[in-house]
């Protein structure tokens, strides 16, 4: 998860522009992965802050509050697929079908596939091996997948699956998960509840590492394949699934190689729509709300590196290279970013989603959310009281922290170098570009101040060939710049995003016996981390980071990431639905 800062409002927009980071940059080999900070995070946030502050907005007249800004989509049942649906929603409710969902998840757990930081290349680094035995498990637990679909192996243990479908001219959809899971900590084996590989069930929920990031997605899309092909189904579009190998540790390796494949394959914006772990559903001001990932913060880490004259220390400058560096840190640190809450923002259309149609939002509020969406005073009103959630904030806007820090080898010497890694999360209104140049304009006046030769991201800023006392450089700190993610469409015409409205909406139903479109509310969600998606941008304009998990049950999510990690099977089993109901739905819809 994101780690939340504290900020505090000061303007400072960028005005410089310098020199555009070429892609090939976050597509180098990763330099120093021990260093990574991508770390990939489940859910999907929508949280609400406390309002107080609303009193002005109360009894304002003269507005028109009934516009519907989060219209919702028709519950989507499988037509010309129905009686197979039918039959295959009961099969999912029998106590059998739930032991086999036992064995397939606690299965997957039992083979253990960490991935680590430090991981050299396939092939050369032997703690990849362990994906050998997973690959094997998979081939025995689904025969039908392993007999129907067509295997590549990608990178040797990428998973690309084809399900080829009768009419070659659909687009076909696109299931993604990825097979390795987060380490276990060793010192922390004994407070595991039921130890992390163990895959135990519990009668409640299977336990272990994985169960629920990400062998609950792959299993759960496996498992729904592998139903499917029992009765007996044939697709008329054609179903791909992608499993990466590295996915908790950038990608680099599974992901990215799988996407050059698929691109071979399928060309640019050649899949109808991409599903991916992410978010579920969980309950909000009284409602439960489904919040499929629409979009992603983008990334940097900006290594800050001062360098400046050695020599013996008696005889010191007044300023030494670390004493420059903590300048610049601090100066850092007094000029938080900027936030701003947008109506373009993922998060807005979450909040008018919620004041829509979430049961017990407070009048008070639902009225001013409504009203921000064409009055710009509300909308600062609304921004103001949104803001003051930290975590919010920091999802809203671009972050800084700073992270890293080395400078000097000796007590007796003076610092040669000095240098630290500022981490930035970037705002999905803003890009890298205008990181850096926020960044550079930042630390201009300090770097003359200093008397520095002043470089960053590549342009020289500082007087060319003029003497200086040392050097001021800006840069990618491991090449892994992200841009900020392509935001997926969600409008009323915008096809995909219907679809899985509707799907999680019959799956939910259908999981529950109930009736209705107003049951679930779907609303776009935001990340707060990346997944595997970050290289599937161009397969797909419609990617969704959902996997239809249950966090409003008494289980949540399931300590992803940490101690007790444990999927509780009743939402497994839903997940399983929601998979199957997605495949027969987009095979029988023609506008994708
Ligand atoms: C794991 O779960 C058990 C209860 O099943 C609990 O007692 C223990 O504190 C949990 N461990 C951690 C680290 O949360
Ligand atoms: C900067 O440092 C260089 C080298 O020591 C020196 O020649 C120059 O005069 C300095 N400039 C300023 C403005 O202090
Ligand atoms: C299961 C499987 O391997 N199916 C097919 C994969 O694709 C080749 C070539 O198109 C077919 O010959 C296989 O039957």
């Amino acid at each position: 998860m994101l780690k939340a800062t504290t900020v505090e409002k000061e303007p400072l927009l960028p005005s410089t522009t310098i020199s555009k980071p070429s892609d090939r940059k976050f597509r180098r080999p990763l330099l120093y992965t021990g260093l990574l900070l991508l770390l990939s995070s489940y859910y999907a946030l929508l949280i609400l802050p406390q309002f107080t502050d609303l009193g002005p907005w109360l009894g304002q007249k003269h507005h028109d509050y009934s516009t519907n800004y989060c219209p919702q989509a028709d519950v989507l049942v499988p037509e010309v697929n129905g009686e197979l649906w039918n039959s295959l929603t009961a099969t999912i409710g029998t106590a059998s079908f739930k032991s086999r969902a036992v064995e397939w998840l606690g299965g997957a757990v039992r083979v253990p596939t960490e991935s680590f930081d430090d991981l050299g290349p396939v092939g050369k680094d032997r703690r990849w091996d362990v994906f050998a035995p997973f690959h094997e498990y998979l081939l025995g637990t689904y025969p039908l997948v392993h007999t129907t679909l067509n295997l590549t192996k990608v990178n040797t243990y990428g998973l690309l699956y084809v399900w080829q479908g009768s009419d070659a001219s659909l687009k076909p959809v696109l299931l993604a998960g990825h097979q390795d899971v987060v380490p276990v900590d060793p010192t922390t084996v004994d407070k595991w509840t039921h130890p992390p590989f163990s895959g135990y069930f519990d009668g409640e929920r299977v336990w272990g590492r994985g169960s629920s990031d990400d062998k609950s997605g792959l299993i759960g899309i496996l498992s729904g394949v592998e139903t499917l092909l029992e009765k007996n189904f044939q697709p008329t579009r054609s179903v791909v699934l992608a499993f990466g190998f590295d996915e908790e540790v950038s990608g680099r390796q599974g992901a990215q190689r799988l996407s050059e494949a698929l691109l071979d394959l399928y060309g640019k914006d050649g899949f109808a729509l991409i599903v991916d772990e992410g978010s579920g559903f969980s309950e909000q001001y009284g409602s439960v709300v489904a919040l499929p990932g629409i979009a992603e913060k983008g990334y940097i880490d900006v290594r800050v590196e001062v360098t400046a004259a050695g020599g013996h220390s008696s005889i010191p400058p007044e300023h030494t290279s670390i004493g420059i560096l903590s300048s610049l840190l601090v100066e850092y640190e007094a000029n938080p970013y900027e936030v701003h809450l947008s109506r373009k923002d993922p998060l807005y259309s979450g909040l008018q989603c919620v004041s829509e149609h979430a049961r017990d939002v407070p009048a008070d509020l639902r009225r001013i959310i409504k009203r921000s969406a064409s009055s710009d005073k509300a909308l600062h009103a609304l921004e103001k009281e949104v803001l003051k959630n930290p975590t919010y904030r920091s999802l809203v806007g671009t972050t800084q922290a700073i992270d890293l820090i080395q400078g000097g080898v000796k007590a007796n010497a003076l610092p040669e170098r000095a240098w630290a890694v500022v981490n930035h999360r970037i705002s999905v209104a803003s890009s890298v570009e205008e990181v850096q140049a926020h960044d550079a304009k930042l630390l201009e006046s300090l770097a003359a101040k200093f008397n520095l030769t002043y470089n960053a991201f590549g342009a020289t800023l500082s007087e060319p060939g003029a003497p200086s006392s040392g050097t001021l450089t800006l840069s990618d700190a491991f090449g892994t710049a992200l841009h900020v993610a392509p935001v997926t469409p969600t409008g009323k015409d915008a096809a995909p995003y219907q679809l899985l409205s509707g799907t999680i909406k019959a799956a939910y139903n259908s999981h529950r016996s109930l009736q209705g479109t107003d049951t679930i509310v779907v609303s776009p969600g935001m990340m707060s981390g990346n997944t595997d998606t970050r290289y599937y941008w161009d397969l797909s304009k419609h990617i969704f980071r959902y996997n239809h998990a249950n966090a409003a049950s008494k289980n949540g999510l399931g300590n992803i990431h940490t101690v007790n990690e444990s999927m509780d099977i009743d939402s497994f089993l839903e997940m399983i639905r929601f998979f199957i109901t997605l495949i027969l739905n987009a095979d029988e819809v023609d506008n994708l």
